[in-house]
């Protein structure tokens, strides 16, 4: 089998020529309980591939290292591989973040929209850039606001966080408002961020 490393700006796409597959890597990040688990559970569930997603986790149900599975999808003519991980956000596993996201074509990072983690969401986000230095600016990344549902609660707006994030690229970061735990705008999410990774890229069904 044919394997071409397709290196750009610390991506790493793998064509697989002979059997027409393109693999990427897609990370959830963000800090500790802010839905990346979630987030990735209703995809999986959405595609019906519930079952090839696989979580390491403690007692408590929080994730220790990672959420991994993988999402099929046939193209027309290439068929997409998609490689899903969620990072932990617990720091008592920080060491295990930089590993989770080497190689990541596509980052989803999510944040708990309750504005009294504005400085969680910021630090996460000044850690994540922190691993890739120089390679952070041409990233594609979607930004979700998760918990939007919780009612009575002052939330974080998208220029409150914009402006705490100082991410001076050539593209707008993208946010979604998103309530993980009925999937609202989870699929909007995976749908910007795969345009991000592929502009002409039209999906056809899971396989
Ligand atoms: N109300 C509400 N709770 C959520 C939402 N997303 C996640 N949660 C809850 O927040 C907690 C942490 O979620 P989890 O996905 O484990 O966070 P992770 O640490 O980022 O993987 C769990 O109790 C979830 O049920 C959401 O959109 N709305
Ligand atoms: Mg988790």
């Amino acid at each position: 089998m044919e394997i071409n490393y397709n290196q750009c700006g610390g991506k790493r796409m793998i064509f697989d020529y002979e059997n027409k597959v393109i693999q990427v890597k897609i990370v959830f990040y963000g800090p500790a309980m802010s839905g990346k688990t979630t987030s990735m559970k209703f995809l999986f569930n959405y595609f019906n591939k519930s079952e090839n997603m696989h979580s390491i986790e403690s007692s408590m149900g929080r994730t220790l290292f990672f959420d991994f599975g993988v999402l099929e999808f046939k193209g027309s003519v290439w068929d997409l591989k998609l490689l899903v991980y969620s990072a932990t956000g617990q720091d008592f596993y920080a060491s295990t973040r930089p590993a989770t996201l080497r190689g990541v074509d596509g980052i989803i990072f999510v944040m708990d929209s309750q504005k009294e983690h504005l400085q969680r969401n910021v630090q996460s986000w000044r850690e994540l850039k922190l691993f890739f230095g120089e390679n952070f600016h041409d990233m594609p990344i979607v930004a979700t606001l998760n918990k939007y549902d919780k009612e009575n609660i002052s939330k974080i707006t998208q220029s409150d966080i914009l402006s705490k994030l100082n991410h001076k690229t050539s593209k707008p970061l993208n946010f979604i408002k998103t309530e993980a735990i009925n999937g609202k705008g989870i699929l909007e999410t995976f749908q910007l961020l795969i345009q991000l990774i592929f502009p002409e890229l039209i999906l056809e069904k899971t396989i």
